[in-house]
């Protein structure tokens, strides 16, 4: 249940340590933890805040589609991988408007340099909307989850499509203890994406016609990425189980670095001192077999009455 998402975050306030980290905003991290959630109780979707979940759906979609480029994101009014193009296109050589170093960390406590980033994204986002070539240089995020899932290149110079294997092997073979996807590339991470991914890996197991998904997740920004990520893997597990005809299990979720970034505190604060309520419910659009043609439309979230949005900043 959602308590399970709440512990987590009472658990790292009560255990975390202070840690530097790769943005500079600070964060207090544990190293290692663990939940499940049973995906027959209801679809977990946080109720002490309200989550966006089309955000999730079409960030998935975009992933099963092996989609690399913000451009489909921003078509749907997503805007979470924005700072990641962004970030590359600032610092390439193309690029001649004014200094955006660490644009992150400054747009929060500069209201000068703030009015002026906006600015800059905006014209970056419609250059990706409207501007073919330019999207396709600078929407790109390199080979991210959607490339690692889809097309993995082997040293042979052929593909592997590990989602549409997994898929294969859990209907031929359910029992296989190697039903996994991995978008970890060690041969990519140092220069070949935006950013290493952060759900690195994840297997599927069948047992007593239900379908459980485990995740292992590296790195987790515990207050504005884990409840996305939660809900994401729900999502795909609830669809590649209505593709094999199995009912849902549990989703497990593994964390390596569990973090809270030093400026979420306040919020967190205001978050736990609200109650959770009832879970809500996925309708999937049952005419829709196959994972790879599930489109924004087959999906809806049913019975969601959240507590209001909380905003926070994002560490880039
Ligand atoms: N980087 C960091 N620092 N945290 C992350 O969670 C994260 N991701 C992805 C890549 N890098 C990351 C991007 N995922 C939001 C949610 C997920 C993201 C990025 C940002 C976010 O800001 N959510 C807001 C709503 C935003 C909106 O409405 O537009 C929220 O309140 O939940 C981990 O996968």
């Amino acid at each position: 249940s959602e308590q399970t998402y709440l512990q987590l975050l009472k658990y790292v306030l009560e255990h975390g340590t202070k840690k530097e980290d790769r943005t500079g905003t600070g964060t207090i991290s544990v190293f290692g933890y663990q939940m499940r959630f049973d995906l027959s109780e209801g679809f977990p979707l946080l109720t002490t805040k309200r989550v966006p979940f089309r955000l999730i759906a079409s960030e998935l979609i975009w992933f099963i589609q092996g989609d690399t480029n913000i451009r489909y994101l921003l078509q749907h009014n997503n805007n979470i991988w924005n700072e990641w193009a962004f970030k590359r296109w600032v610092e390439s050589t193309v690029y001649t408007g004014p200094d955006m170093t660490n644009f992150g960390l400054r747009s929060q406590t500069d209201s000068a340099f703030a009015a002026d980033y906006n600015e800059q994204m905006e014209l970056f986002k419609q250059k990706v909307l409207t501007d073919d070539r330019f999207a396709e240089e600078f929407g790109e995020l390199g080979n991210v989850y959607g490339k690692q899932w889809r097309e993995w290149k082997t040293s042979q110079g052929d593909t592997i499509d590990q989602l549409k294997d997994v898929v294969a092997t859990i209907k031929q073979n359910p029992d296989s203890r190697r039903l996994i996807v991995s978008a970890w590339n060690p041969e990519d991470v140092p220069s070949n994406m935006a950013l290493p991914p952060c759900h690195t890996m994840f297997q599927f197991y069948v047992t007593n016609g239900k379908l459980s998904c485990q995740l292992y997740q590296r790195s987790a920004d515990i207050f504005l990425g884990i409840p996305f990520n939660i809900a994401s893997y729900a999502l795909l597990t609830n669809m590649v189980a209505h593709e094999c005809g199995l009912e849902v299990g549990e989703f497990i979720h593994t964390l390596g670095d569990a973090h809270i970034y030093t400026n979420h505190m306040e919020q967190i604060k205001t978050q736990l001192n609200r109650e959770p309520g009832t879970l809500p419910t996925l309708a999937l659009n049952a005419d829709k077999k196959s994972i790879f043609d599930i489109a924004m439309e087959d999906l809806s979230i049913e019975n969601y009455n959240p507590q209001p949005a909380i905003k926070a900043p994002v560490a880039v």
